[in-house]
């Protein structure tokens, strides 16, 4: 039994992990650094607002463009980006607590969206999404953890040949560790863009809630032990000089233990995961700790939880303190639907 104080405690620290996913930090273009802004909107980052303001938008969100366009409300910002065709952007994120982007899983995806000639017409009713660029698997790691989640960076290129005029670049990070529970969890962060020079391409695009569902298997796909990834939404647009489907490759050899055996799954889920999708048995082979974990589910309703983690190892070190956080995810999940 837990008393009341120690709920407190509990929910306290809760509240302190708020910020462990972060927000996007700076925006480098050209030579010039843009700030994020917090995502208030007073950048060139939209600015959106979620009931976790730095949590996913979740499968329950795809039918609707209010959330998985731009993320919750988004919102277009003040300013823009002003960057020519053929040019790479680099994206840093910023996280609070443990520092580094918390996912390791999935595919990490860009879009661009032709925008009105007047930004402050922009909204996620007219923004028509087309890939320029997807990265999953590289070297038989996700990118997500060899660039993201190991530097908070991403880069990606403006396609050469697009018709010069106003954009939004619609960046988005999937992490798909919860697959088998909660679901694969969408991080949309949208930014406007100046574009100039160029050629003359413009493909059309689909509206953000024509993005995805949950019947593809790059939405559904266990991220653990895999080779080949299936990647989720519309196929890459047909540019003349961009579209990439690799834009990067990982900057450092990965990991001894995805090199030495390849064919075994890297690490378990962190979270305790349910039946329906197989979590490979045998991914922890040497003495797994037990954590035992308190579960808010309602401020008078409490229980405990206890699952079997791996034994600590630089690997999964970040992935166990961040486990209070996924239980976040699947409280607001379990509210809303
Ligand atoms: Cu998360």
């Amino acid at each position: 039994m837990y008393r009341v104080a120690e709920l407190a405690l509990f929910l306290s620290a809760l509240a302190g992990s708020a910020s462990a996913h972060g927000v996007m930090g700076t925006i480098l273009a050209d030579g010039k650094t843009y700030e994020g802004q917090a995502n208030t909107g007073a950048g060139p980052v939209w600015s959106y607002q979620g009931p976790d303001p730095f949590g996913p938008v979740q499968s329950g969100g795809y039918s609707n463009n209010n959330q998985i366009a731009c993320n919750y409300d988004g919102k277009v910002g003040a300013s823009q980006v002003e960057v020519q065709a053929g040019s790479e952007i680099e994206l840093t994120w910023t996280t609070g607590g443990n520092g580094v982007w918390a996912h390791d899983k999935g595919p990490i995806i860009d879009y661009l969206a032709a925008a009105p000639s007047d930004f402050t017409q922009a909204t996620t009713d007219n923004l028509k999404f087309f890939k320029i660029a997807e990265s999953g698997l590289e070297n038989g790691d996700w990118t997500m953890n060899t660039i993201l989640h190991a530097t908070n960076k991403w880069k990606v290129t403006v396609p050469a040949s697009l018709k010069a005029g106003n954009y939004v670049l619609r960046h988005e990070p999937i992490a798909l560790h919860q697959v088998g529970g909660t679901g694969p969890e969408n991080y949309p962060i949208c930014i406007s863009l100046k574009v100039s020079g160029g050629g003359s391409d413009q493909p059309e695009g689909v509206l953000g809630n024509q993005l995805y569902t949950l019947a593809e298997k790059g939405l559904t796909t266990n991220p653990y032990g895999i080779t080949s990834y299936e990647f989720p939404g519309p196929k890459l647009a047909s540019l003349n000089g961009g579209g990439t489907q690799n834009p990067q490759v990982p900057p450092v050899t990965p990991p001894a233990s995805s090199v030495a055996a390849p064919a075994v799954p890297v690490a378990p889920s962190p979270t305790p995961t349910r039946p329906a999708v197989a979590q490979p048995p045998a991914a922890v082979p040497s003495q797994p700790g037990v954590y035992t974990e308190l579960v808010v589910v309602t401020v008078t309703d409490y229980v405990t939880v206890t699952a079997e983690l791996p034994a600590p190892s630089a690997v999964n070190r970040g992935q166990r303190r961040h486990f209070p956080r996924e239980r976040r995810h699947e409280r607001y999940f379990k509210h809303r639907s």
